[in-house]
């Protein structure tokens, strides 16, 4: 039974053993769970008033409205803009900590860090229409800073001024038209156009109180809204902020899986995603003075292994393995050869604390905003970078001596995996600019492209859909590009390789081997699906068309998180359906789905497509793909 809960034999291994030994994982606390509730799973239970808790009766035998009257499609639509808001607010606040960091390091207030990619900074400038001329790289970073946290706080109406400094020119013009034509239409505001990147997340807070706005689309535009501030706000501040400061990702081969856990080293793991910490913890286990204590501890080294999307935005960056996706967090500590699980914000579980006490293992928390009792904290600040990595590579090495041999069970899987493209690194591969890709897609050679996104999820087998789905894709001569644990789940899976063209179909295949890429592009962590956003909208300006004239799909086959949430509500508001399994919780409002399948086509071009089965999904993703080909002629 438990070889069926993984697609990635080192899972199944370690899924194996945890039964057998009976330690506690994701899998048994699922099964307890069952069956879950079905209000929850249709989103019709609403608890935003203590009128409440009130549910809708999906048979439509009992209650069909709660307490203040709000039916189906309100409570479900104001559910699903609460996980928007939620999934926004951690990517944006993640954004706004190397935004603040790039001004102090621009002022000369912190010193731990410093600007290391002065193209990218200039590039960024550029787009954000900062004059960069006679002045130097601090100057320049601290406008860019100051235009990155005046999105986040401005009180104006006027769209924020990363959206439009990237965003594809027709798109802007389409959500002008779009806020224009629906007050025509029904006489109401619908805005669209996000004006601040925490406000439109405050606005959800506020509308969906109790009484407030009960009318589904204005509900779900907000939500809209808010998901656009994330992808062309906060998140895109992420990424371009930390390019400026740690770099931007270049190609390179790393090594994927639980095999990357060295027996006869230090191991830490570091899981979570912002790469503030892990940058500074990466430096120091390459400090000559740590790597001497540590052999006087007995080991032959320090060994640091990502997870999850820190683990992607260090491996992107640096040469460090990841040792896995979601669903590994628990199963690295089985190995039994973890001294330290170093965790930051996002995605990790608090079973953790447990499951850490049946090892040697520390469990560290370091944000003071993810707190997990049970954890060691060590607080972690900007301003003490340096000597808090230090002091929690110390705290694993230290710990080294209480590891239990006969705990030890590494598996040996363990994949080399081409890593870091970036979109400038894209470009590079086809010789500076989008033409070749253009040719490519014009000549039929690649018929279209589809990013997957997001997570694992225990109630489907962990990186089945993430991997046959992109398997099948590449069969029909489209390129898949991708983030997150989708990234994590090909990289495993020994498919981040030149050499995986060769299940592509004749026309990919081609062009992989000339470039020598993968057909599978790993662009980084979640906040990085702006790389995906900024390289559509790059198509998009070179043919002069709207990016829902592009062939392209997104998808969220194993998606679990709010986040995935938002990241797929912007990608469909910025003109690109997206494909999820399983099923988000909107079922019981038939208006919302319509809104969300129907409305969303006819007003932004992106929409929402439900599918369990692979084989359906690929046909329906070829499917438009050709059908925009043919639209644009090619
Ligand atoms: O931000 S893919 S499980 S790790 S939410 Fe989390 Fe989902 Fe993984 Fe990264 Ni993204």
């Amino acid at each position: 039974m438990s070889k069926e809960l993984s697609f990635d034999r080192a899972a199944n291994q370690m899924i194996e053993l945890a039964h057998k030994k009976n330690y506690e994982i994701v899998w048994d606390r699922l099964k307890e769970q069952q069956p879950q509730c079905g209000f929850g799973q249709l989103g019709v239970c609403c608890r935003n008033c203590v009128m409440g808790p009130c549910r809708i009766d999906p048979y439509g035998e009992g209650p069909q409205k709660g307490v203040c009257g709000a039916e189906a499609d309100t409570i479900v639509a104001r559910n699903l803009v609460r996980m928007i808001a939620a999934g926004a607010a951690a990517h944006s606040d993640h954004g706004r900590r190397p935004a603040m960091l790039l001004k102090e390091v621009a002022e000369g207030k912190n010193t731990h860090y410093e600007i290391k990619d002065e193209g990218k900074l200039k590039e960024v400038a550029k787009r954000l229409g900062i004059d960069v001329k006679d002045k130097d790289k601090f100057q320049i970073a601290k406008e860019v800073a100051d235009v990155a946290l005046n999105d986040y706080g401005k009180q104006d109406s006027k769209p924020i001024r990363f959206l439009e400094g990237y965003a594809a020119k027709k798109l802007k013009e389409k959500w002008l038209k779009i806020e224009e034509s629906l007050y025509q239409n029904t006489g109401k505001i619908f805005g669209v156009l996000p004006r601040n990147i925490d406000r439109e997340i405050v606005d959800i807070m506020h509308r969906t109180h109790i009484g407030v706005d009960n009318h589904p689309l204005s509900i779900i535009m907000q939500g809209i809204r808010a998901s656009l501030g994330d992808g062309w706000g906060g998140s895109l501040i992420a990424t371009e902020c930390q390019d400026i400061l740690f770099g931007t990702p270049k190609v390179h081969a790393v090594y994927a899986n639980l095999g990357v856990l060295k027996k006869d080293r230090v191991n830490l793991v570091i899981h979570g995603h912002e790469p503030v910490l892990s940058e500074q913890i990466v430096a120091a286990a390459q400090d000559p003075e740590l790597i001497e204590y540590a052999k006087s501890k007995g080991a032959k080294g320090i060994n640091i292994a990502g997870m999850c999307c820190t683990g992607n935005e260090i491996l992107m960056r640096h040469n460090v393995p990841v040792a896995g996706n979601e669903l590994h967090q628990e199963l690295a500590v089985i190995t039994g050869a973890v001294e330290a699980m170093v965790v930051d914000v996002q995605c990790i579980f608090p079973a953790l604390a447990n499951l850490s006490k049946c090892f040697h293992t520390k469990f560290i928390s370091t944000s003071d905003q993810a707190l997990f009792p049970g954890a060691m904290h060590v607080q972690f600040e900007e301003d003490n970078a340096e000597e808090v990595a230090r002091r929690i590579v110390k705290i694993a090495i230290d710990n080294f001596e209480n590891r239990d041999e006969s705990k030890v069970n590494i598996p040996e899987e363990n994949k080399e995996a081409l890593v870091g493209f970036s979109v400038e690194q894209i470009l590079s591969a086809l010789g500076g600019n989008v033409t070749p890709l253009v040719e490519a897609i014009k000549q039929g050679k690649i018929k279209g492209v589809v990013g997957i996104v997001g997570c694992n999820n225990p109630k489907v087998k962990q990186d089945y859909y993430h991997v046959n789905l992109a398997k099948e894709l590449i069969k029909r001569d489209i390129l898949v590009i991708g983030t997150g644990c989708w990234a994590i789940a090909l990289a495993k899976a020994g498919l981040l390789s030149v050499d995986a063209a060769k299940e592509a179909g004749e026309g990919l295949k081609s062009v992989c081997e000339a470039l020598n890429i993968p057909p599978f592009l790993h662009m980084g962590s979640c906040v990085d699906c702006s790389r995906i956003l900024v390289l559509a909208a790059g198509l998009a300006d070179y043919l002069d068309v709207d990016i829902s004239d592009l062939p392209l799909f997104g998808s969220a086959p194993e998606w679990m998180t709010e986040k995935a949430v938002s990241i797929g509500t912007y990608f469909v508001a910025s003109g690109v359906p997206v494909h999820l399994w399983p099923v988000p919780p909107v079922l019981g409002g038939k208006e919302v789905v319509k809104i969300l399948t129907q409305t969303a086509k006819e007003v932004f071009g992106g929409f929402f497509v439900i599918e369990e089965n692979i084989q359906k999904t690929v046909d329906i993703m070829e499917n438009h793909i050709l059908e925009k080909r043919k639209s644009l002629g090619i």
